[in-house]
């Protein structure tokens, strides 16, 4: 790192967004540490001190993301990278059983979240002529799975959306890049997918080796600070105990 990056990560109190919180402060980059829950990201300030910003804000609530982004502290303003990293999967129902509160959900964070934080942060990048938007997405937002519905489609999105917004900053200098991750292991995500049912979600990393949050915080940081002309587009990680499977047949 060259100059002192300022990295604004949302979904910043756990799992991912607390290990790339820590990931770049670690390098020497300050961190505006975004999440829902203050109590929680009072505890990342006062242990990574200084160099963390923390800002309650729930990213799926539109004038609650363009007020906070208008009133960053005037030295907090200049972001050079954004990681749009909250989201969640909620149930894992088939589409005919799901449950349409978990999909507006997964809907209002996962895509309409990531969509406004990315509208209000990137006039300031183009502006200055540099940024970096580096969002999570997934591997459910190529391959699809039973249960995925919703969640792989709000992550389709984010692919989609990664690109699109590659051809729109074209000759901007703002970088992009979607980082799609499998398996992860020790985070809330399946806690949350299964409304809290720590047996359930236990059961789903069994016996296996998944990928953790550090490996993750570590293909964002590699992303974000490879040389200036070079743009990672797309990142798919996946632990090695995770594959691909033959297509579904019905047999009659
Ligand atoms: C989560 C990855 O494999 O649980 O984004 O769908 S997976």
């Amino acid at each position: 790192m060259t100059q002192q990056q300022t990295v604004f990560v949302t979904g910043a109190s756990a799992g991912f967004g607390d290990a790339i919180a820590r990931r770049f402060v670690a390098e020497g980059a300050r961190v505006i540490a975004v999440a829902r829950s203050a109590d929680k990201l009072e505890k990342l300030a006062a242990e990574l001190g200084d160099a963390v910003l923390p800002v309650t804000l729930d990213v799926s609530d539109p004038d609650a993301v363009k007020s906070a982004v208008e009133n960053l502290p005037q030295d907090w303003q200049q972001v050079d990278v954004l990681v749009n990293n909250a989201g969640l999967a909620k149930g894992l129902e088939p589409a005919h059983k799901a449950d349409l509160a978990d999909w507006d959900e997964m809907i209002a964070t996962n895509v309409r979240g990531l969509a406004h934080v990315t509208r209000a942060l990137l006039p300031g990048m183009v502006e200055r002529g540099r940024g970096h938007v580096i969002n999570i997405g997934s591997i459910a937002g190529t391959y699809p799975y039973p249960g995925g519905n919703v969640y792989g489609a709000t992550k389709a999105f984010v692919h989609q959306f990664s690109l699109n917004l590659r051809s729109d900053l074209h000759g901007t200098g703002v970088r992009v890049t979607n980082v799609e991750p499998g398996m992860v292991g020790g985070t809330d995500f399946s806690k949350v997918r299964f409304d809290g049912d720590q047996d359930k979600a236990d059961k789903v990393y069994q016996g296996t080796t998944p990928l953790t949050a550090d490996d993750v915080a570590e293909s964002v940081f590699w992303a974000a600070n490879q040389p200036k002309h070079v743009n990672i587009n797309v990142i798919e990680l996946m632990p090695v105990v995770q594959s691909f499977s033959a297509l579904q047949i019905y047999r009659e």
